[in-house]
């Protein structure tokens, strides 16, 4: 028997998600907030946990209070307990909301800024929670300096929520040091304020930020959801993270090489977006628009016509069998130029020249001394590689083979053309 919780944080109710079709009602986080609600329901969970920031500042009175307390009642009714702190950004609403006494499901822990601890039973099952909230919008002192003082029974499972800044010790949002909230005797501490999830500590106590259920912008690229946990008497942790956010940001690199025209860059874009969210499809269960940034690379003619030819990609929609939509969101151009009056610039006496020099003398076949003393030590290098034990299952990937004999020379030309391209870019930006 275990006590069964889901614990989120940095909800920011009021938020909606850039980037998408702002019409659509799946990119408020209210929508994200009905999903946990129903989702702590259906998995018939003994509490919720929230980690502080679950309502935005900007938007506090516009939308939040009432869904969250919409939900407060919908769990209230289902016999589920409520333990939160407060963030930077709700400070003060919660305090609001939880002061006014019309939910005894709910719980603010450490109000204020004084640590407290509360001790939640259920079916024989014990945990203490231990929290701390945020009293204003800045806090730059460790919470955990005054965490001493509540006394954890050490006979019961103990987790501690704490909205805190872990990675950034000059943070103004309540900078933690690793190693204090590490030593601390709880058998978890589950964190707010960081949207990406993060597991810092796998054990004893385990240390993680669920991150934000919502995605809100292509910052917060992956999955984004919230953790379900199990706690035992004995303080056994099992988690599990359910990706709830409606929608999904990800990047996605594609290679204009060969692309000699709209059409052909068009089709190898759409081809690439459609691999890309095809490999991910079992984690798009609750994904309503995957959002993708696309960045062109790699060696081309036209640099500038790239830019027209991706000028609508913008427009581009598609749409998975199980319903998400794939949009993209802009198109960044870091391609690099090919160079094209190579003759001339084999006169130089520099180290361009010389790349062009090399570059020419593959091309027709002929002798130059950078070449030949490339050309050997790459048979060298090859030589000792080959002879590696540690490379022989290399021998078996196609591209590495393809290294030595003939096809050295596009091996050696295409380097040769990489490095060019940059010395030229960089002369440009000088
Ligand atoms: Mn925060």
């Amino acid at each position: 028997m275990a006590i069964k919780l889901i614990a989120t944080s940095d909800l920011h109710l009021g938020r909606k998600s850039s980037g998408v079709p702002e019409n659509a009602e799946q990119i408020s986080s209210k929508y994200t907030w009905k999903r946990i609600v129903k989702l702590c329901i259906d998995e018939n969970v003994d509490a919720l946990l929230l980690v502080g920031d679950i309502v935005d500042r900007d938007n506090r009175y516009f939308e939040a209070i009432g869904n969250l307390q919409a939900g407060f009642e919908a769990l209230n009714n289902a016999g589920m307990a409520i333990y939160m702190v407060a963030g930077n950004h709700d400070f003060d609403v919660l305090a609001q909301i939880a002061g006014n006494q019309k939910y005894d499901n709910l719980h603010l822990l450490g109000a204020g800024g004084k640590w407290e601890l509360k001790m939640f039973s259920r079916n024989n099952n014990h945990l203490q929670l231990a929290g701390w909230s945020f009293p204003k919008n800045y806090i730059k002192e460790d919470p955990l300096f005054s965490f001493n003082n509540i006394s954890i029974d050490p006979n019961y499972p103990a987790i501690g929520i704490l909205h805190c800044d872990v990675y950034d010790q000059n943070s103004s949002y309540a900078p933690v040091n690793f190693d204090n909230i590490a030593n601390k005797n709880v058998n978890a501490w589950i964190l707010g304020h960081i949207h990406k999830p993060d597991i810092l500590k796998k054990d004893n106590p385990y240390i993680f930020y669920p991150g934000s259920p919502h995605a809100f912008s292509a910052k917060e690229p992956g999955i984004h959801g919230v953790v379900l946990m199990e706690i035992d008497n004995n303080g056994r942790i099992k988690t599990k993270t359910i990706p709830l956010s409606p929608v999904r940001y990800e990047s996605i690199a594609v290679n204009v090489a060969n692309t000699d025209d709209e059409i052909a860059l068009r089709d190898k874009t759409t081809m690439a977006l459609s691999n890309n969210a095809n490999e991910m499809i079992d984690k798009l269960e609750n994904v309503e628009f995957l959002v993708y940034d696309v960045i062109l690379e790699g060696i081309h003619s036209k640099i500038k016509e790239l830019d027209k030819w991706t000028a609508l990609l913008t427009d581009y929609e598609s749409k998975l069998d199980a319903g998400t939509k794939i949009l993209v969101r802009k198109v960044e151009n870091f391609a690099k130029p090919a160079i094209e009056n190579l003759e001339e610039l084999a006169k130089q006496p520099s180290p361009e020249g010389l790349l062009a020099e090399t570059i020419l003398a593959l091309q027709n076949g002929t002798d130059a001394e950078f070449l030949n003393e490339l050309k050997k030590e790459l048979e060298d290098n090859f030589k000792k590689i080959s002879g590696s034990g540690t490379y022989q299952p290399l021998h078996n990937v196609k591209n590495f083979n393809k290294i030595p004999g003939k096809d050295a020379k596009e091996y050696i030309i295409k380097e040769c053309n990489r490095l060019l391209a940059e010395l030229r870019m960089q002369q440009k930006v000088d």
